[in-house]
């Protein structure tokens, strides 16, 4: 056997439903290509990888990428093929590099074996062939195989030395999409649109790099993104998580002619331009409007971009840069670009690489603004910075086990995503102990609701939704279970960007009443069933109370199940029943909350597949 690793990285895969009652589901696996096989493993933190299936190289009769509209119901949207046997297995890439590396890689290795002349390309699915329809699944394929495209044209990544660790991918360049000013004496400053070099992804919330200078230093990996021309996200233009509703109510704010953005269309892997014009409509009247474009490919002879046929570009910054000063068959040319805050720079994971203790000094309080269940909570900044806004929790005395959370606390502030709370780091050498988090400025997401209801469109308590759902989907790839998850436990910030708080924190606290399932303080009404019967908590039992937030959202921050008990809920929720449809929810917003209140957790869609599915519900 030759073992010699020529590709390895974390990706999802469909099951291959080689028999008929096979399920069709989605997993995220670890994929290594040798000499003689692709190899996929199971591969949890802090256990050894297990093999989970392998396809000899010899047997491979076809790979290409999967062209396809379908919705992809897993995290990772770039799709191809491994044509094996009398199988089909289709592979999910996080990007099209990542795909291209695949599929170029698998291209050179198999290119002398025994290979289909015609190919589909696009999905099986409900029985039959997207591209030919045909129903029969081991139809001949529609379309000419050519095992010479894409292979070998760019030359293959080196091959990984075996002994190094799964994260060490080589130097990347980056370019810094933030400033970053550094806080410790290990970070490296980053000056926006400026390139990095990256040596060491090992952590993921901190990578070492170096500056054009040769200095080498910490810096947070959320603000810089890899150099390439397929790569938007540095242009201003680009917004990457706008529904269609949000661009429309962004562009319309803007109210300039020719205001637009680029941002991810709901097909995978495919952008709109979404562009304002006021031009005069038909009657004469002033007609203000947004218009959706999506950016269109052609894939003969190479991959080219238009938005109108005539005018066809190699990338789509050349596209817009054409339609900046040409509108060519658009409403109007693309003047204003608008960009969702990308002025504001990402929360870091701590302030500075591998700091979770506060020193006492370095804070400040400036306000009392609220309590909670561990005491109260100050308005303060760290080291005087305007940036760094805070929100202190002083830990009363006898409220948490105070040991168990330390330990915690340098794993927490390590979570780090867009739509949580960042925990920032924790002062320990004063009494009371002190969390110290991101300050939200417009408090908890139920008395947001309740105190502006009446005024919230269907798509604005979509997006909230929406957020709650993304933070969540990444804590479940973290297999971090939050335990607690409801409206109360949501912030809302800016813009109405709504963040998952007090994540896990319930494992700290020292009250029976709150963490007893019998207990008067315990969440009966938003807690899945085996919590209630057995304390058994998984990411499942999250998507439970993810449901009741749903409701709570829909309901404008009504409570849930407001004049029962909490024993007459257990009652109603073992015999079958569940609450009503909100009124401002759809029909198929509110499948999906029965759907996170199946009995059976295994039967509860994940975060992932919500998300996906709640970010199409926003695009309608
Ligand atoms: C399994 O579902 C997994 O998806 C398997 O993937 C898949 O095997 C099985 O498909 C499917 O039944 P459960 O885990 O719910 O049982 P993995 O091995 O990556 O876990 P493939 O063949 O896709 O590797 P069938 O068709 O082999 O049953």
């Amino acid at each position: 056997m030759n073992r010699q690793i020529i590709l390895e990285e974390f990706l999802f895969k469909k099951s291959q439903q080689k028999r008929r009652t096979s399920p069709c589901n989605y997993k995220q696996r670890y994929f290594v290509l040798s000499k003689d096989e692709l190899a996929y493993f199971e591969h949890r933190p802090g256990k050894k990888p297990t093999l989970k299936g392998s396809i000899e190289l010899s047997r491979i009769k076809c790979v290409e990428i999967v062209r396809s509209d379908i919705l992809i119901p897993c995290s990772f949207k770039y799709p191809f093929q491994v044509v094996h046997d009398n199988y089909c297995l289709y592979v999910f890439a996080p990007d099209k590099d990542s795909r291209q590396r695949w599929v170029c890689a698998l291209k050179e290795e198999t290119k002398n074996n025994a290979l289909v002349h015609k190919y589909h390309p696009n999905f099986w699915v409900d029985g039959k062939w997207k591209c030919c329809l045909q129903t029969e699944k081991l139809a001949t394929g529609c379309i000419e195989y050519d095992p010479s495209k894409n292979a070998s044209k760019k030359p293959l990544p080196p091959t990984p030395d075996p002994q190094r660790r799964f994260s060490d991918p080589g130097e990347v360049v980056m370019v810094a999409l933030h400033d970053f000013v550094p806080q410790g004496t290990q970070d490296l400053a980053l000056y926006r649109n400026e390139e990095y070099i990256v040596t060491d992804q090992s952590d993921k919330n901190w990578w070492i790099a170096q500056d054009k200078n040769g200095d080498k230093g910490y810096i947070p990996s959320s603000y810089v993104i890899e150099k390439s021309p397929n790569n938007l996200e540095h242009y201003e233009w680009y917004n990457k998580d706008v529904t269609r509703a949000k661009a429309e109510q962004l562009l319309f704010k803007e109210d300039k002619e020719g205001a637009f953005m680029v941002r991810d269309s709901r097909h995978a892997g495919v952008y709109t331009v979404s562009v304002f014009t006021k031009a005069l409509g038909s009657n004469g009247e002033n007609n203000p409007k947004v218009k959706h474009y999506q950016i269109r490919e052609t894939t003969t002879p190479e991959i080219m971009y238009y938005l109108a046929e005539k005018y066809i570009f190699k990338s789509i910054p050349e596209l817009i840069n054409y339609h900046q000063h040409n509108a060519a068959g658009l409403i109007t040319r693309l003047r204003h670009s608008v960009s969702t805050g990308r002025e504001n720079a990402p929360r870091t994971a701590g302030f500075s690489s591998d700091m979770w203790e506060i020193e006492p000094s370095e804070l400040t309080f400036v306000e009392e603004v609220g309590s909670g269940q561990f005491g109260l909570v100050h308005l303060g900044y760290w080291r005087n910075n305007e940036n760094h806004k805070v929100a202190i929790k002083m830990i009363r005395e006898g409220a948490m086990s105070e040991e168990d959370f330390k330990e915690e606390a340098k794993v927490m502030t390590k979570l780090s995503h867009p739509k949580l709370v960042q925990l920032y780091g924790v002062c320990i050498q004063k009494v009371p102990m002190c969390l110290v988090f991101e300050f939200m400025e417009n408090g908890c997401l139920s008395d947001y609701l309740r105190n502006q209801r009446g005024s919230f469109s269907r798509e604005t308590l979509l997006g909230m939704c929406l957020d709650v759902c993304a933070g969540m989907a990444y804590l479940e790839s973290a297999y971090f279970i939050h335990r607690d998850l409801a409206a109360r436990n949501c912030l809302v910030g800016d813009n109405q960007v709504v963040k998952v708080s007090d994540f896990g924190m319930t494992r700290f606290v020292l009250d029976d009443q709150y963490t007893s399932s019998f207990g008067s303080k315990f969440p009966v009404k938003w807690s899945a069933p085996e919590v209630i019967q057995y304390n058994k908590f998984s990411s499942k039992s999250d998507v439970w109370s993810f449901g009741v937030l749903m409701w709570e959202v829909f309901n404008e921050g009504k409570i849930p199940y407001e004049n029962q008990s909490n024993g007459e809920v257990v009652e109603a929720i073992s015999s079958g029943l569940r609450l009503h449809k909100p009124k401002l929810a759809s029909d198929y917003i509110y499948q999906l909350m029965e759907w996170s209140w199946h009995e059976k957790p295994e039967h509860r869609p994940s975060f992932a597949l919500l998300f996906h599915e709640l970010a199409d519900q926003a695009e309608m």
